[in-house]
């Protein structure tokens, strides 16, 4: 029976351009996506970006732009650069949409304040504007933050705080059982630690400055003095899209989530946070989180001043999308951080996909057109048991290994088999062996469909119409 499948990525802050960690994020979750929907199920995905920030005011302001008007241009290329990695959302939300999210996030208040959640607190701290969070003394080196090398701001202000605190019991039974489950393991274990020593209420509310604009901040319900701070406000997101509050049909029909995806630097907001906001207001929890590693570039994080930024735009002008998704998803684990070289890509495409799998569909193809009059009518079989298991599970790296294993074992079998010598001195044995090879060539093309999907429907083409497929990958020097 078809299920139906909620899946989201983080929403994006809009204060700069996207880069490889969040193509990755995004890339992983629609292959996901894609896989769900080829076994039937009714999915529905999400993407998005989170506009109400102080940062966000800054960049504008920094390149001498209205807010709105720097959202905008920067949320176009979000979509472009999701189009040219052929991300397949159902919807683009963002925080600044004040017809769907805000009344949502509104409403989401509005339940927590029901509950006897949200009370009044005089608060003074540092605040980190790169983290948008209060930070401590002890997270400082020289006085800075060291993740953004800026003195932190001396804040006192009045703020709603939310019970934070006394849902961590209730969490950590969650996650413990895998009800709410955290993936991989070694997340899990980090945030039940981190739940073990205790939750702390957090602040869910800001003054509104003088100089923030009204279309930026969602004002709380009853006191547009404040507006709400980013877990009302980000967090909701997963919410807001589907319609809550607002009798929305989609959340209906699609809420609990199956699985949020994110980096590891949010883990304890999705997996502390949002869980006990939901547990106020009374709606499920999600089914799970998949927390992924950090991309560094030669060992090290992709800085500006270490040189060793890779553009996404850049990697996708030269070698294409789907090598782009390729390279994401098979040398990249889920589970832990990855690295990426300019070389290391190169190598990886030469090898894997122009020698691998565009060489073995290309001499397939030779031999199918050549010898089989009537071509092929190849047939869908069910996934592979060691293939759906991985997808299901999340581990996307381990799903693209096996299909790059058929890739390598049907390269031997021509070797091993020698058809195009059979045809000569047995033309129906040959024929057989030639057949066989169409097949299985077909069952990779149907593989890859989530991984690389316009090279697979390419070749599933080629099969079909029994002709040779343009060349794929051409071998880069
Ligand atoms: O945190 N490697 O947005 P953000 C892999 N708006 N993934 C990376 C990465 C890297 N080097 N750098 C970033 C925010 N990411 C909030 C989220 S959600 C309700 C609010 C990915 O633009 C990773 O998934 O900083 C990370 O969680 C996300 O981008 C953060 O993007």
């Amino acid at each position: 029976m078809a299920k139906t499948f909620y899946i989201t990525t983080p929403i994006f802050y809009p204060n700069a351009k996207l880069h490889l960690g969040h193509a990755y994020t995004t890339t992983v979750s629609d292959i996901l996506a894609r896989y769900q929907r080829l076994v039937g199920n009714e999915v529905y995905f999400l993407t998005g970006s989170d506009e109400n920030t102080q940062k966000m005011i800054d960049a504008a302001r920094k390149e001498g732009k209205d807010p709105i008007i720097f959202l905008d241009e920067i949320v176009d290329k979000f979509a472009s650069l999701f189009g040219e990695l052929n991300i397949s959302y159902d919807q683009f939300i963002r925080t600044t949409d004040q017809q769907k999210h805000w009344p949502g996030a509104q409403a989401l208040w509005q339940k927590l304040v029901a509950a006897g959640d949200i009370y009044k607190k005089e608060y003074e701290g540092l605040y980190c504007v790169g983290h948008e969070a209060f930070v401590t003394e002890k997270d400082l080196v020289d006085g800075k933050c060291p993740d953004h090398g800026v003195e932190p701001q001396f804040l006192k202000e009045e703020n709603y705080f939310f019970k934070l605190s006394k849902y961590t019991n209730v969490i950590k039974e969650k996650i413990e059982s895998d009800e709410f489950s955290v993936v991989p393991e070694s997340r899990k274990n980090e945030i039940l630690s981190l739940l073990n020593e205790g939750l702390q209420d957090v602040s869910f509310s800001r003054p509104r400055k003088a100089d923030w604009p009204q279309s930026l901040g969602i004002p709380v319900p009853g006191d547009d003095t404040q507006v709400m701070y980013v877990w009302c406000d980000a967090l909701a997101n997963y919410i807001t899209a589907l319609g809550y509050g607002q009798g929305g049909e989609l959340f209906a029909k699609f809420w609990p989530a199956q699985v949020h995806v994110m980096g590891k630097d949010i883990l304890r907001f999705h997996a502390a946070i949002w869980p006990a906001m939901l547990l106020s207001a009374g709606v499920p929890l999600p089914k799970s989180l998949l927390v992924h590693g950090f991309i560094t570039s030669g060992g090290k994080k992709m800085s500006k001043t270490l040189g060793n930024v890779i553009d996404p735009e850049e990697l996708l002008a030269e070698y294409g999308t789907d090598a782009v998704r390729y390279y994401l998803a098979r040398h990249i684990s889920p589970f832990e951080d990855g690295d990426i070289t300019r070389e290391a890509f190169k190598d990886a495409y030469n090898a894997d996909l122009a020698n691998g799998l565009g060489n073995l569909a290309a001499r397939v193809m030779q031999l199918a057109q050549t010898h089989l009059e009537n071509g092929t009518h190849p047939e869908a079989a069910p996934f592979p048991k060691e293939y759906a298991e991985a997808l299901e599970n999340f581990e996307v790296h381990k799903a693209l290994g096996f299909v790059f294993e058929q890739v390598g074992a049907l390269d031997q079998k021509i070797t091993q088999t020698e058809p195009f010598k059979v045809v000569k001195t047995d033309a129906a044995a040959g024929k057989k062996i030639i057949f066989e090879l169409t097949q299985e060539l077909y069952t990779i093309a149907r593989l890859l469909g989530p991984f690389t999907p316009a090279v697979s429907e390419a070749l599933k083409q080629a099969i079909v119409e029994n002709k040779k497929p343009e060349n794929l990958f051409p071998r880069k020097d």
